[in-house]
């Protein structure tokens, strides 16, 4: 484990995973958090999930949140929005429907966040149905350019880049909790050492948005 993080404590953030109904939310999230793949899930279940993972040497805690579109009251969903601090946003390669749902989907989180750079990773899911594709890549690398925010072609049935999109949700919200942390820190880092050893890296990541693309 990297020194600079030893001391650290584990942090703990909460993750919301969103799209059309069919689309493999609760797939994606049974092969990340159980590593297993379920053919068929109850479409109506909406849980929680919490697992541990390593990214970079740091342990982080994950709250997954895998929702079902069944919320009774609006006002359920605003809160989960509210908490949630990382978004994955799920589509399927096979349904044009499902990714124009997640462009009311990223108006309601910015709205309810009040947050234009909210940490959002888009999955394109069943990439192994190749066959039936219905969106192309460049429609939805498009949209990921528009949004600065990185695209991924995934299948939790092949377990291809499912981990890598929580993993890099992981990684954009470390970031934001670095760079909030950070700009705290400054007082302390001033008084105990003269200067800020992060002080430039800060400035450096306030401009940075994150932007890729990565298929099969
Ligand atoms: N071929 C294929 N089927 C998938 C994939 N992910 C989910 N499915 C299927 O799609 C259906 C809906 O999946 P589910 O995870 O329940 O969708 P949710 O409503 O978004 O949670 C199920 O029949 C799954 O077997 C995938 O990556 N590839
Ligand atoms: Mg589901």
């Amino acid at each position: 484990m990297s020194s600079r993080y030893q001391n650290q404590p584990c942090r703990e953030f909460h993750i919301v995973v969103l799209g059309a109904g069919g689309v493999g939310k609760s797939c994606l999230t049974a092969q990340f958090v159980h590593h297993e793949w379920i053919e068929s899930y109850d479409p109506t279940i909406e849980d929680s999930y919490r697992t541990q993972v390593s990214i970079d040497g740091r342990q982080v805690v994950l709250e997954i949140l895998d929702t079902a579109g069944t919320d009774q009251f609006v006002a359920m969903r605003d809160l989960y929005m509210k908490t949630g601090q990382g978004f994955l946003l799920v589509f399927s390669i096979t349904s044009k429907s499902s990714l124009a749902e997640l462009v009311n989907l990223r108006e309601e989180i910015i709205r309810i966040k009040d947050d234009e750079s909210v940490p959002i990773v888009i999955a394109g899911n069943k990439a192994d149905l190749e066959d039936q594709r219905a969106v192309e890549r460049a429609k939805a690398f498009s949209l990921s350019q528009r949004w600065e925010a990185p695209y991924y072609e995934t299948s939790a049935r092949t377990k291809t880049n499912v981990d890598e999109v929580f993993v890099d949700l992981c990684r954009q919200m470390l970031r934001r909790d670095d760079t909030y942390e950070n700009t705290n820190d400054d007082d302390f880092y001033d008084k105990q050492e003269g200067t800020n050893p992060y002080g430039i890296r800060r400035r450096r990541k306030r401009k940075h948005r994150e932007h890729r693309c990565v298929i099969l």
